[in-house]
This record gives structure tokens, sequence and C-alpha cells, in this order.
């Protein structure tokens, strides 16, 4: 598996799967999940309201994922992610490994060959980004030896200090 890193925009993504980090709710935000609703088009607000509808009626647990239609979007599939809030006051570092994890796991069973993730709480979920980098870059390589069908992971950075802080993480 290749773990890749690119400067820009998500949704301009040609790869089978594109992460989000959503809420629990399912139900669209802003920063990457406003930007893949917008250019994703209303077919993926409705598999998600079906889906709150059906198996997650409480919404989707931090740390879980789960797969919807990516409309418009040049992918196949949108993994929706719920990356914990940062908190200084308790360590939830497992949450945020466990989207990566959780992601694979749901690309892998898609049988998806690339998959392209946003550095997952490090926006109005506050997570810095060193230590999120940490984290993320650790959780790939860790779920490296479950997955089957996934051959590259592209982790997408919005800016260049963010991609600098990705680069020096995987050395
Ligand atoms: N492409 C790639 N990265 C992006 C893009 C983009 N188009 N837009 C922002 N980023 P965030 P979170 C970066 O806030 O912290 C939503 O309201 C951004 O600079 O999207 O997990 C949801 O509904 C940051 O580094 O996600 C939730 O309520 C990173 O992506 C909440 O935000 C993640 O920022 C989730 O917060």
């Amino acid at each position: 598996m290749d773990i890749t890193l690119v400067k820009g925009d998500i949704t301009a993504q040609a790869v089978d799967a594109v992460v989000n980090a959503a809420n629990s709710s399912l139900m669209g935000g802003g920063g990457v999940d406003g930007a893949i609703h917008r250019r994703g088009g209303p077919d993926i607000l409705r598999a998600c309201r079906e889906l709150r509808a059906g198996r997650y009626g409480r919404g989707l647990p931090t740390g879980l994922a789960v797969a919807t239609t990516a409309g418009l979007l040049p992918a196949r599939w949108v993994i929706h992610t719920v990356g914990p809030v940062h908190s200084a006051a308790e360590d939830r570092s497992h949450l945020l490994a466990s989207c990566y994890r959780e992601s694979l796991r749901v690309a892998d069973e898609l049988e998806a060959a690339t998959v392209a993730f946003p550095a997952v709480s490090t926006g109005i979920y506050g997570w810095p980004m060193d230590d999120a980098a940490r984290i993320a870059v650790a959780a790939v390589r860790a779920a490296e030896r479950s997955v089957t069908s996934v051959t590259e992971v592209r982790f997408v950075l919005f800016d260049s200090a963010a991609y600098e802080v990705f680069a020096a993480r995987l050395g």
C-alpha cells in the first residue's frame, strides 16, 4: 500500500473513495463536509437521510465510518467518518485513530483501491495538526496489514503548512 500526499481540495480527487470529516448527524456542515455536499450534489444527502432513517437512527458514533454514493464527485463513494472534538482534558486519540481504521475497513469491504483522507478533526474540531498527523500516519500504517484491496491512501491537505506537517511525519 502506498501512502501519498497531495496539497489541494479533497472534492477534486479522482479516487475510488473520498473520506468526509462529518459529524454524527450526517446532515452536512462546514469545512470538508460542506465542500463534499456542495460539489457532490443532493444524492449524498439523500443517502445520508436513508442511513438516519435506518441503521443510524441515533447518528453515526464518533470513530465509526459509513459509505454512501459520491454523487457528482469524481469518486465512487464517500466514506463518512466522525472525528472527535479535540479535548485538552481527555485523551481522545484512540477515537481519531479509529476514524482512519474504520474508514479503511469500509473501503476494503467496497473493494476500493484508492482512498483520499482529509486531516480529520483538524478544522472545526480543533485538533493540533502535528498530533493529528502523527495519529493518522500511525493508524494507516497499522491498518496496512489488514487491508487487501486498498493500494493507495492519499492524504489531501488543504494548505502548505498542513502538507509540510504530514510530509515530516511520513519521513
Ligand atoms: N479539501 C481538503 N481539506 C479541507 C477542505 C477541502 N475542501 N476544506 C477544509 N479542509 P473540517 P473537522 C481541511 O473542519 O475538524 C463540519 O462542520 C481543514 O483545513 O472540515 O473534522 C462537520 O460537519 C482542516 O485541516 O473537519 C463537523 O461538524 C481539515 O480539512 C465538523 O466540521 C478538517 O477540517 C468536523 O470538523
